[in-house]
């Protein structure tokens, strides 16, 4: 049952029961039995006043996303029992706890009368899945609570909580506890309560100036086309009568549904929580119990990782051997947990409690009672051999320990320990608490029930955990060293540095590989390459940066890199870095070509997705979607459009396997030798997607 009606006194109460989060779906048929519900109240001559409500964790999550592609008359069902309820003849009043998102909120906005619990989070997040509200929100929104505070609402798609709710006119009360109970004494304390359409409202004052406001903050070429459609909707409001602005609002939404941009945010959408599923594993295997975290090594790393658990109330315990490195370590700590005091994103008290949650300390005992252990030791074997052989000795039995390795075999380092059932990898991105990313490295006998955990933790730490195999690279390297390698390539074939970011960052890259390896220290990359140049003679770099490197020039942090940094932070092209090319390109007997900027974006990204399919083909991403999402939330991938092997299926897998055959004929074309299993998804005529469960 969708739906579940019941009375009190003269009131039905209609309670929406599609769990988890009770979408309205049409497909599930929850949109046809409120439809039905509703008709019903209406008719029957002992209701007095209707009350919708959520059963179980929330009112709504809003329409059910999954029905997006459903033709335009299919989706009107949704907008035809909204209107059913608006010209209700007997009051509706909606109770609204936790969550009304999207579809809910408008849901909610068709009603009469709403009230919240103090809990609740109102919004209109469809933005953020590039397309806007299209069940009459903007035509209603911002007849209830104004210009104002609708169109930013709608834009930004964040939420509101019940108290500004209320203060904008979104909400008529906001109650403690139950909110049918909350609706009720409502209804009984307003006798006769009477219908109060939104639809039917006055468009309130201050239209054209908070529209000409909002289009001039607007991106121009943004790949989400959303905003601008909002903005266009609002509009209609004080331009048009309610019903047009309602069939404008539907015509832009199934607009927006067809673009690239809102299936690449809805591939991400569903993504995000598909990492979370361990093919094998049932979803409700209990994760084990993590109270108290051991770390050691107070590096950066270390640091930073103590910050991402203090920060979500988990008490630490951070072992380092060097005073010197205590002291700096205590001090980064608190100067990062006090400054989020300062800037009001938490309480004194909160911070002063975070910070008496963590001891550090020169023992590595006391990491004894901790139920995971993490190392964050210097990248070496011997010296995590010397430090995971300790903790082993030390760790209770149970307890999980993980290494913080960014390119070291998680099986050699389990076989230190006497539970390589219970060893992870945990690939953190620095800076620790900021990155929300989090590769989760599975050894060869790593158990699901630590997986799990680490899945579990991720969440708690609020960053996406993605299970990678373990492979030199893990997924997110991998991949990108590929990119990389042509991003090298191309500058000696005749691109310079600064075209090559800015082809990329037009693309939608956060930032350019260029300014990437400078934000991260050249030296970094410097490493791999020195490394590969032993371990894979036969897949050779181009070795321009290692001049650099060879200067000094790190990047960043010692003010220059590809780019000169001459305030620290901001990127200038350095005329120099064009002479030591043409010097190089020259040396190498590289007759330099102009390139445009399709080659370099193709050349960079079908290198990353050739390898994403090895990597998937060879077991170390469960799915093509982590790799996705691993480059969604580490990498800077422009999330509309939906991470790199989605990307691929929306080119088509057999224009993508035509381009890498070309490329396979070209100067270094052993680099675009196409992976098997493109080639036998493009034969069967298949997509990653298909691979994607
Ligand atoms: C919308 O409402 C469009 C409207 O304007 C109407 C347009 C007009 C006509 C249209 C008719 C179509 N749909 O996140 P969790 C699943 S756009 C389908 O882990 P939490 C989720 O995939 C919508 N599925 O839970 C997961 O499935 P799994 C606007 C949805 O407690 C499961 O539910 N609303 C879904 O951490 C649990 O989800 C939003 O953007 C949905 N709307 O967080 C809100 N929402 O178990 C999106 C969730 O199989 N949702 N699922 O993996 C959220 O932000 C979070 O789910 C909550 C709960 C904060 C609600």
């Amino acid at each position: 049952m969708k739906v579940i009606s019941r009375r009190d006194g003269t009131v039905a109460v209609l309670a929406v029961a599609n769990p988890p989060v009770n979408a309205l779906s049409i497909r599930a048929g929850v949109i046809d039995a409120l439809r039905t519900a509703v008709d019903a109240a209406i008719e029957d001559g002992d209701v007095a006043a209707i009350v919708i409500a959520g059963e179980g964790r929330m009112f709504s999550a809003g329409a059910d996303i999954a029905d997006f592609d459903s033709p335009p008359a299919t989706l009107d069902r949704f907008r035809d029992l909204l209107l059913r309820i608006e010209h209700s003849p007997k009051p509706v009043v909606m109770a609204i706890h936790a969550v009304a998102l999207g579809g809910a909120l408008e849901l909610a906005l068709s009603g009469h009368y709403r009230i919240a619990t103090e809990d609740s989070r109102l919004g209109l997040p469809e933005v953020t899945l590039g397309v806007l509200p299209g069940g009459g929100g903007t035509q209603r929104l911002p007849r209830l609570a104004g210009f104002a505070r609708a169109i930013p609402m709608m834009v930004g798609g964040g939420p509101v909580s019940a108290r500004e709710a209320l203060e904008i006119g979104l909400v008529d009360a906001v109650v403690d506890g139950d909110p049918v109970a909350g609706a009720l004494a409502f209804i009984a304390g307003r006798s006769p309560l009477p219908p109060r359409p939104t639809g039917a409202l006055p468009v309130p004052p201050g239209g054209a100036e908070a529209v000409a406001a909002a289009r001039a903050r607007l991106k121009p070429g943004a790949l989400n086309q959303a905003p601008a459609k909002i903005v266009d909707c609002a509009e209609q409001v004080f331009t048009t009568d309610f019903a047009s602005g309602l069939a404008f609002e539907a015509a832009g939404f199934s607009t927006l549904a067809a673009t690239e941009g809102s299936k690449g945010l809805r591939h991400a959408f569903f993504g995000e929580r598909k990492v979370a599923q361990i093919p094998g594993l049932p979803r409700e295997t209990a994760p084990l119990p993590i109270d108290r975290v051991g770390i050691v090594g107070g590096g950066l790393m270390g640091t930073g990782i103590a910050i991402a658990m203090l920060n979500a109330g988990l008490p630490v315990t951070l072992v380092e051997p060097r005073a010197e490195g205590r002291d700096k370590a205590a001090a980064k700590i608190a100067v990062t947990i006090g400054r989020d005091a300062e800037k009001g994103r938490i309480s004194r008290q909160e911070a002063d409690r975070r910070i008496t949650l963590l001891t550090i300390t020169d023992a590595m005992d006391a990491v004894a009672d901790a139920d995971l252990v993490i190392e964050a030791v210097f990248e070496e074997m011997t010296v995590k051999e010397g430090v995971v052989r300790a903790l082993d000795r030390i760790a209770k039995p149970g307890a999980i320990l993980a290494s913080n390795t960014s390119m070291l075999d998680l099986d050699v380092i389990a076989g230190f320990t006497g539970r390589p059932d219970h060893v992870v990898g945990l690939h953190f991105f620095s800076p620790a608490n900021i990155m929300k990313l989090l590769e989760i490295v599975r050894g060869r006998e790593t158990a699901p029930v630590a997986l799990a955990t680490a899945l579990a933790l991720a969440r708690r730490i609020g960053k996406t955990g993605v299970i990678a195999g373990n492979c030199d690279g893990f997924i997110g390297n991998r991949m990108f060293e590929e990119y990389l390698r042509q991003a090298y390539f191309l500058a000696e074939e005749g691109a310079l540095p600064q075209q090559i970011d800015a082809a990329l960052e037009a693309w939608g890259m956060a930032m350019g590989p260029y300014r990437t390896l400078d934000l991260a220290g050249q030296d970094v990359a410097w490493s791999v390459r020195k490394r590969r140049a032993v371990d894979q003679p036969d897949r050779p770099y181009s070795c321009f940066l290692d001049r650099l490197c060879e200067q000094g020039r790190f990047g960043q942090k010692t003010g220059a890199g590809v780019y000169l940094y001459a305030d620290g932070r901001t990127a200038e092209i350095d005329p120099e870095m064009e002479t030591l090319l043409l010097a190089h390109s020259a040396e190498k007997g590289i007759a330099r070509r102009p390139i445009g900027d399709r080659e370099i974006v193709e050349r960079c990204l079908f290198a990353m997705i050739n390898e994403g399919a090895r990597i998937v083909a060879e077991g170390m991403a469960y799915r093509p979607v982590d790799a996705d999402i691993v480059y969604l939330k580490g990498y800077g991938f422009p999330a509309e459009r939906g991470g790199p092997m989605h990307y691929a299926d929306r080119i088509g897998l057999p224009v993508l396997l035509d381009a890498l055959r070309t490329l396979s004929t070209r100067r270094n074309g052993w680099a675009f030798e196409p992976a098997p299993l493109i080639v036998d998804l493009a034969a069967r005529g298949d997509s990653f997607e298909t691979l994607n469960g």
